[in-house]
């Protein structure tokens, strides 16, 4: 009997499965991983009110039960945050992070839904700072979430995202990746990867008219997953660049509000589903 390496998601549920869960546990998968989910938040989108977002918190105590379970079998290999609505569930999953220190941890500091303007509790971004952020293996922030957590506001450019990626690790993030994508002017995705020695930039070319829902969760589980399989962190944030910018490109129209990326792009281009 062969144990597969597991891979834990503490994220939120997107009812239409591009981001949250869906993303990561399909993510987790085409890498060859056992993938388990801890539900944070149900977010649900209104086609009758321009998409907007309601988004429903999972009781601190049920997150806790989820979490006690899924460290109840063999080790989880690597675990991943996403989607996190309030201090209470923030705190048990820090408790749960640092009494399993065995077990990586890509912290992806949503705060915001593409699309959506407002940031999801503006106060969680102190209490990510202070709980979530010393325990990252990895930390995943775009543009506007390293503006948030590393207090310089909005970035433009490259420096602005260096300066943004040294506080961060500052604050205790061993390795930051700091997602410029498509935000950033030009027509390369940037994206900045800090260890605290050295940066590193990863490029590719933005897709014109890109479908990129769901892009930021599937980067984060792929560098988790490839960290779960053995990978080092820099490694596998090279790997998941890669599969990452193949799912954007295998990406489609969902509705006339969203386009999300297809998780199995990279495996379709390579070889036939089952
Ligand atoms: O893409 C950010 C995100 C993360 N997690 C969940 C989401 C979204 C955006 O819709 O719904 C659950």
């Amino acid at each position: 009997m062969t144990t597969p390496p597991l891979t834990l998601t503490i994220a939120g549920n997107d009812a239409s499965g591009g981001a949250g869960i869906a993303a990561d546990l399909k993510t987790f998968a085409e890498y060859g991983t056992y993938g388990i989910a801890a539900l944070t938040v149900i977010a649900t989108m209104d086609p009758e009110n321009n998409w907007s977002h309601g988004v429903t918190p999972i009781d601190a105590h049920i997150v806790k039960d989820q979490l006690v379970t899924a460290f109840a079998g063999p080790q989880i290999k690597a675990a991943k945050t996403g989607m996190l609505p309030n201090e209470s569930v923030i705190s048990v999953i820090a408790d749960t992070l640092k009494a399993h220190p065995d077990t990586p941890v890509v912290i992806d500091p949503v705060m915001v839904c593409k699309g959506e303007s407002d940031v999801l509790n503006p106060e969680n971004v102190t209490v990510m700072k202070k709980l979530l952020v010393p325990l990252a293996t990895v930390i995943t922030p775009n543009l506007f979430e390293a503006g948030q957590l590393s207090e310089l506001g909005l970035l433009y450019t490259l420096e602005d995202m260096k300066k943004a990626a040294q506080i961060i690790h500052d604050n205790g993030a061993k390795i930051v990746v700091i997602k410029g994508g498509k935000a950033l002017e030009g027509e390369d995705a940037i994206d900045l990867i800090y260890d605290g020695h050295s940066f590193t930039t990863l490029t590719a070319k933005k897709v014109p008219h890109a479908t990129t829902h769901g892009a930021g969760c599937t980067f984060a589980a792929a560098i988790t997953a490839g960290i779960a399989k053995g990978l080092d962190p820099v490694e596998s944030i090279r790997k998941a660049k890669d599969f990452v910018t193949e799912a954007i490109q295998a990406g489609f129209e969902y509705n006339a509000f969203v386009g999300p990326v297809f998780h199995s792009g990279y495996r379709l281009n390579r070889q036939p589903s089952i």
